[in-house]
């Protein structure tokens, strides 16, 4: 019998991944492959190919274990088509085989591109998110508005995820109010877990510091999950050691300390080592046996069941045209320093150093310091999501792009937020302790010493004063801004560009 080809990519290493439950052990072939065409363009933080490619040469062991035939393409094989879609042709002809079956991948360009393969390709849906598209769309029809927040209680509902009968767990929906203390750096910071790297791992590490030295990130001190047990091992930690404090401090950041009380759960997640269901009943159990506090379970289920289901059914849905929004019309070049240019900016400068060294920065750090810069300055949105897509371990389009363009950007035009998460240095101070260590005066509202986020703040809400002055969260900004003297005004907007200039001469700022 002629085989069939089922495809797994390396962000779908999932045992009950619906192309396999659907497939013939006897008869079909599985096609895993390392190739250039998704490791080295664009760039990936060479800490995120480890993680691929380690965690899919586990895989396709276990599959082989298993009883699988697996076709599996190391990246320095001689025969590499370097693609995905070159190396299921060359995997065709070798087996005689005119069928692919595939789980529809978390990205718009795969999909077109295995759409359009001279192969009958059958695509079933992702089945592990705990919504399905179509609920999502249907809970999206006729809506004026696509708020997270409604989404997330349907969720509740549908899976009695913190329910008490009919009614949420304690009254409340949401307690993001009790989760947004600044952290103080003499509390305890426990460590998170390093997984040490075994032979399949060492030879990946060598692989990859062979053939994509040029990509931005540090390759040293790689220790992340790469088996469905190590990260098994990872969120107990969690729920261990961080999950007490982790609603509470959500929104700090503490210069030096990379992690805090977050779970560092989705590079694994988002690759199918972990369950997303699961987590959210092993946070529900942690918080039903007393271990954490409501606020701390609430916080993380909203951004497991809530965030993470809504900005992948808004991708979903939009389709390919998406990632190319630009709402605000931004066009400026991402600037140098987001690829480790040296900056005087504390926080910026502290925020990519972390992403460089680890592949990861928490949500507040990428929503309010890189996020935040980009949209100030105006940067184009293209740019800035191949930057979030490249540099951090857990990135994969579907989800990075509504975090990027969506939330943090506005780039769609508020179809995620019903504001732009625009903040200035005000913020970042309360939040954290960088400003203490900048060079930049965080007080200062004019002049050269004051802090870059003073100034480009208002500067970001002169210019879109049309579009954002009737919007009704946004009101008392405004009033604030009319407040102020207009030779103040002048002043802070002529300091403003005067940076902008220097940005966009390549002078350190
Ligand atoms: P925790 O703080 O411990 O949260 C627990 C889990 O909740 C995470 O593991 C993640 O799966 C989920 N989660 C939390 N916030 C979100 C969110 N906004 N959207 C979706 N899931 C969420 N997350 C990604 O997984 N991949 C990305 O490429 C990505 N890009 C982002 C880009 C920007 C500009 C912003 C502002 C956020 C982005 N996020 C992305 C969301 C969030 O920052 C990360 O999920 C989180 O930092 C992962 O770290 P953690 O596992 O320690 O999360
Ligand atoms: C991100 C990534 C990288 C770096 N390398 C590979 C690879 O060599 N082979 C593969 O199958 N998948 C890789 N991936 C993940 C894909 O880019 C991902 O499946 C799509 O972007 C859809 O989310
Ligand atoms: Fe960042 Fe401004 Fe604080 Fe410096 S003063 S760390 S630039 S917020």
């Amino acid at each position: 019998m002629v085989s069939r080809l089922i495809l797994v990519l390396g962000d779908q290493l999932t045992p009950t991944l619906s192309a396999l439950e659907q497939a013939n052990r006897e008869t079909d072939v599985v096609v895993m492959a390392e190739v250039r065409g998704e490791a080295g363009s664009p760039k990936h933080h060479p800490q995120k190919i480890a993680l691929i490619f380690s965690a899919m040469r586990k895989f396709a062991a276990r599959l082989e274990a298993d009883g699988w035939t697996v076709a599996y393409a190391r990246l320095e094989d001689r025969d590499n088509a370097q693609t995905i879609d070159g190396e299921l042709l060359r995997r065709a002809e070798e087996h005689g085989a005119t069928e692919v079956l595939c789980t529809t991948p978390g990205d718009w360009r795969l999909i077109q591109l295995l759409d359009d393969l001279p192969l009958k390709v059958t695509r079933l849906p992702d089945t592990r998110f705990i919504s399905t598209q179509e609920e999502f769309e249907g809970w999206a029809e006729g809506r004026k508005e696509l708020r997270m927040e409604f989404f997330y209680r349907e969720m509740r509902r549908k899976t009695g995820i913190l329910m008490d009968g009919d009614k949420p767990e304690g009254g409340k929906w949401n307690y993001d109010h009790d989760n947004r203390a600044p952290a103080k750096a003499d509390l305890f910071q426990p460590k998170v877990p390093a997984f040490e790297p075994d032979g399949v791992t060492q030879e990946v590490l060598d692989l990859v510091a062979r053939e994509f030295s040029d990509h931005f990130g540090d390759l040293d001190g790689f220790d992340y999950p790469t088996t469905p047990e190590e990260a098994q091992e990872a969120l107990d930690d969690f729920i261990e050691n961080r999950f007490e404090s982790f609603g509470t401090y959500q929104d700090a950041m503490l210069a030096g300390e990379p992690h805090l009380y977050h779970s560092i759960l989705s590079p694994a997640l988002n690759i199918g080592l972990l369950d997303p269901l699961d987590l959210c009943k092993r946070a529900e159990a942690a918080y039903r046996a007393g271990k954490v506090p409501l606020n701390s379970a609430e916080g993380f289920i909203r951004q497991i069941l809530g965030w993470r289901e809504y900005v992948r059914g808004i991708y979903m849905m939009d389709g390919p045209a998406y990632t190319s929004r630009n709402a605000l019309r931004h066009h400026r070049d991402l600037p140098w320093l987001y690829w480790g240019g040296e900056t005087d900016m504390a926080c910026l400068s502290e925020v990519v150093r972390l992403t460089k060294e680890n592949a990861y920065a928490h949500h507040i750090q990428r929503l309010m310091v890189t996020g935040n810069f980009a949209l100030l300055i105006g940067a184009d949105p293209a740019q800035v999501q191949e930057w979030y897509l490249c540099v951090y371990a857990d990135a994969f389009e579907w989800v990075e792009a509504p975090n990027t363009a969506g939330m943090s950007l506005f780039a769609d035009g508020g179809m995620i937020a019903s504001k732009p998460y625009a903040a200035s240095g005000n913020y970042i101070n309360r939040m954290s302790d960088y400003c203490a260590g900048c060079a930049y005066d965080v007080r200062q509202k004019t002049g050269d010493d004051a802090c870059p986020f003073n100034l480009l703040y208002w500067w970001f809400l002169d210019r879109h004063e049309q579009r954002f002055r009737k919007n009704v969260r946004m009101k008392t900004i405004y009033a604030t801004w009319d407040r102020m003297k207009d030779d103040r005004k002048s002043q802070v907007l002529a300091d403003a560009e005067k940076f902008l200039a220097r940005l966009d001469a390549g002078e350190r700022v």
